[in-house]
């Protein structure tokens, strides 16, 4: 499972904050949080700052870069701001994402292909969100088929089939499910990814859905995952998970969970 650390987002009363008075202490401190909680890459956006978005998205990238060794998921909806962040970026980054939103899709399969960079293909298109397992499918396999034409490998391919909130149509939760196992069939050795907190909007007790969502979403092979690192219940249930969907040989990683104390508590 690979795991993307969701904390550094602006729409966080804190990093906002923390990025308004340009306190690199705190940014350097969540990312150091989120790699030792076992964060694979550190996801980072400035969304909320229309104009200042360019110039704070790289200031986030070079603090999680002094900070760690992990590379971050460059978060936008804007494919000049994602430029601009991958310039100043050390080694690989994670593009979230490109979408089949025609701006987003024609500026950015271009600047993706040949590259090594990982890539998010987000499910959502010019026509808005989808709502169908079959919405989603047409969507992703415009996206993978431009990225495979221009020649950016599957496994570096994350298709993320969209979580939307179970609160506004009881079908969204398979919805998922179902288009993710399928993009899992049509492209051997491509990986899948989501945000999982989408899924309990407007619902009480959103972690139990959440947690939930997340292991019923791994037994039909989730593979990547925007989640808050520092949840150990949420961490512990995931390598329970992935050891139970047959993902851990010997039950390695689930044994050195337990050994680190991650099950206790
Ligand atoms: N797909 C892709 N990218 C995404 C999303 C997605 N990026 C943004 C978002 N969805 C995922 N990121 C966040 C970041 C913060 C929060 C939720 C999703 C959030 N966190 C809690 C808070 O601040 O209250 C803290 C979490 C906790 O304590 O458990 O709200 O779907 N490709």
């Amino acid at each position: 499972m690979i795991i993307i650390g969701e904390l550094i987002n602006a729409s966080r009363e804190a990093i906002k904050a923390a990025i308004e008075s340009q306190d690199s202490a705190a940014i350097q401190k969540v990312a150091q949080d989120q790699a030792r909680a076992g964060a694979d890459y550190m996801d980072v956006n400035a969304g909320i700052f229309l104009d200042q978005e360019p110039e704070y998205l790289k200031w986030l990238v070079r603090m999680v870069q002094t900070a760690t060794d992990k590379p971050c998921a460059i978060d936008s909806p804007n494919p000049a701001v994602i430029e601009a962040a991958v310039m100043v970026h050390q080694g690989t980054p994670l593009i979230n994402s490109i979408s089949l939103e025609k701006e987003r899709f024609d500026r950015l399969l271009p600047f993706v292909a040949g590259t090594d960079f990982k890539v998010i293909a987000l499910c959502m298109s010019d026509e808005g969100m989808p709502q169908t397992v079959d919405d989603r499918l047409r969507i992703a396999d415009k996206l993978v088929g431009g990225l495979l034409n221009n020649n950016v490998k599957v496994e570096n391919i994350f298709v993320d089939p969209l979580v939307q909130p179970l609160s506004v149509n009881n079908s969204y939760g398979l919805a998922f499910i179902d288009a993710m196992e399928k993009i899992l069939d049509n492209y051997p050795g491509i990986h899948t990814a989501c945000g999982v907190s989408n899924i309990s909007y407007g619902l009480p007790a959103r972690k139990y859905l959440n947690h939930i969502f997340m292991t019923m979403a791994i037994s039909k092979g989730l593979d990547g995952a925007i989640i808050n690192p520092l949840d150990r219940r949420l961490m512990a249930g995931i390598i329970a998970a992935e050891a139970l969907a047959g993902r851990d040989d010997f039950c390695m990683n689930y044994l050195k969970a337990f050994r680190e104390g991650l099950f206790e508590g």
